[in-house]
């Protein structure tokens, strides 16, 4: 079974998440394959690409497969990791990337999120941000791209918390930039998408560029880089991730330590 399904619908590329037995986990597979797609997409010169999960999904997608995390002692977002390339594949995609939510999004899904250039969802969106519920250490980039999403405040109680946030508040707070009906939402987002592509794709694509380059340009010392890897590892050596692992894997709720 294709874990993605790809198609260019009136010169639109759009990839839905096809694994719903799974709730659209990100399997290191799947990630792989929103990475090939783009690929695909920018040798077709498409300009405008959708994501999607399969119409009214009761889950977006699940985040990152659980099952999938690299055991303690290793960093369960390393840079080179498949969830961390689809994510700069779609910041470096030469045209506007939009995710379509319809249902719930969880953990690295809603960092897939943010990191889309548009989001549009209808009434039974939900996004949390789930690192502290598997005590495992978030990344630089990621935080980066809530804070750029959200603001500080907002992006801390989302971490803090790991609770959902509902539709209404994630389009007051920018998660979304337009609330549509569940019965419009296709029609909105594909309209929305051919009014992109009608204008100049390489206008667009390096106006997209300037604001990947101008949203990243936070000169960082390498001793502060240092640190934040020297915290991370603190987290992702812990008795705490281990066990948020074990707790999933368990169907129990975590017992943490703090250690
Ligand atoms: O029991 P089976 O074999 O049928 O499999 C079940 C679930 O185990 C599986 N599944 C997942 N497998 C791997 N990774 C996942 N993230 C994941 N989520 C679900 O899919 C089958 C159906 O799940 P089930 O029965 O729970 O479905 P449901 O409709 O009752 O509930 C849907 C959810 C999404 C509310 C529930 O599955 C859930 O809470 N999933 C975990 C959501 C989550 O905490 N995601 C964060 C993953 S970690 C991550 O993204 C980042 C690293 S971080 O932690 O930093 O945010």
């Amino acid at each position: 079974m294709d874990l993605i399904l790809k198609e260019i619908k009136d010169g639109i590329g759009v990839l839905t998440l096809n694994n719903p037995a799974r709730r659209n986990a990100l399997s290191l597979e799947l990630c792989d394959a929103i990475a090939a797609a783009l690929n695909d997409f920018e040798t077709k010169k498409i300009p405008v690409i959708i994501i999607r999960a399969g119409k009214d999904a009761k889950v977006w997608s699940a985040g990152h497969d659980i099952t999938q995390l690299p055991k303690v002692h290793h960093d369960p977002l390393a840079y080179d990791s498949p969830m961390e390339v689809a994510f700069r594949k779609i910041q470096s995609y030469p045209g506007p990337v939009i995710a379509m939510i319809q249902g719930s999004v969880w953990g690295g899904a809603t960092d897939l999120a943010v990191t889309c250039d548009l989001a549009v969802g209808d009434e039974t969106a939900t996004f949390a941000i789930t690192p502290v519920k598997m005590g495992l250490p978030y990344n630089a980039s990621g935080i980066m791209h809530f804070i750029n999403r959200v603001g500080s405040n907002i992006a801390k109680e989302m971490f803090f918390t790991a609770e959902p946030v509902k539709a209404e508040r994630a389009y007051h707070f920018g998660i979304l930039n337009h609330l549509i009906s569940s019965k419009e939402i296709e029609t909105f987002t594909f309209a929305l998408a051919r009014t992109i592509a009608g204008n100049s794709p390489l206008a667009v694509s390096v106006i997209k560029e300037q604001f990947r380059i101008l949203a990243e340009a936070h000169p960082i010392s390498p001793e502060a880089f240092e640190r934040i890897q020297a915290l991370r590892r603190k987290v992702y050596n812990s008795g705490d991730y281990e066990e948020g692992i074990k707790a999933f894997m368990e169907k129990r709720k975590p017992q943490f330590k703090g250690e």
